[in-house]
């Protein structure tokens, strides 16, 4: 079985909307998957995401007719708070929690792709920094790019990642990055919808942390 094939995301529709309900119940799924990775630096990332989803659905129940799409929401809350928009309420909290999901759209492109250290092919260092390279390292300060490094010393063994995204069980690699492939589609049309949604809105900042 496929941790990442029993949680895919829905296809889009024409629109490339993206709707609130079914993308908070996929990324539901995404906090506990950080306790099979077997290190505590992990919990600082489940507490920031979890953080990011729980602010996302308090704003949607208010009002789950309302704000049937995502966009939905950051447009009320641009009406609503003029003056701090975007750096406010669920439109921050989704700013980051795309980042933090183009960081694992990348990771797993990469591991797809079959890019790896010829030198230690079982370490996933290079997909590691590439994913954050291109979706983090640019919001964090020098203080948090140190916390990056010192976290990717904590990165599973290639072996153990893919094992964990298989629930625990041997699977051929093969298979499971096959699984990997077909959950990406959905998924990284998701995340660049939401990248879109924010470079249309003009909703994207560019402060470090
Ligand atoms: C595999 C090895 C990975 C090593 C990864 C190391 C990554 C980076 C380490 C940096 C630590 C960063 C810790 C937190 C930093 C936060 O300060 C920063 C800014 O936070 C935001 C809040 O979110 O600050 C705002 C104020 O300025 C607000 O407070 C905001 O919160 S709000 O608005 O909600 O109140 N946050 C970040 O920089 C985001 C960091 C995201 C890091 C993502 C890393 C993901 C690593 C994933 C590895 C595992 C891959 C898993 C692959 C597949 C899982 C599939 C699971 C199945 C379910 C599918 C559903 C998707």
């Amino acid at each position: 079985m496929s941790l990442l094939l029993d949680n895919q995301f829905k296809p889009l529709p024409l629109d490339k909307s993206v709707d609130t309900r079914s993308f908070l119940e996929a990324v539901s799924y995404l906090p506990s998957f950080f306790d099979c990775l077997g290190s505590r630096v992990f919990g600082v990332i489940k507490s920031d995401i979890s953080g990011n989803i729980t602010k996302i659905k308090a704003e949607y129940v208010k009002d789950p007719e309302r704000y049937v799409t995502l966009q939905d929401i950051v447009e009320a809350e641009r009406e609503a708070h003029s003056g701090q928009w975007p750096k406010v309420g669920a439109t921050l909290a989704l700013m980051w929690l795309k980042r933090g999901l183009r960081f694992i759209q990348i990771l797993l492109q990469s591991l797809a792709d079959g890019e790896r250290d010829e030198n230690n092919p079982n370490h996933i260092r290079v997909n590691v920094i590439k994913a954050y390279e291109e979706a983090l390292k640019n919001y964090h300060g020098w203080l948090v790019q140190k916390i990056f490094n010192a976290a990717l010393y904590a990165a599973p063994y290639r072996s153990n990642f893919l094992m964990a995204l298989s629930k625990g069980e041997e699977v051929k690699e093969e298979d499971c990055l096959a699984n990997v492939r077909q959950f990406l589609v959905n998924y990284t049309a998701t995340v660049d919808a939401i990248y879109e949604m924010y470079t249309n809105l003009n909703a994207e900042l560019d402060y470090t942390v």
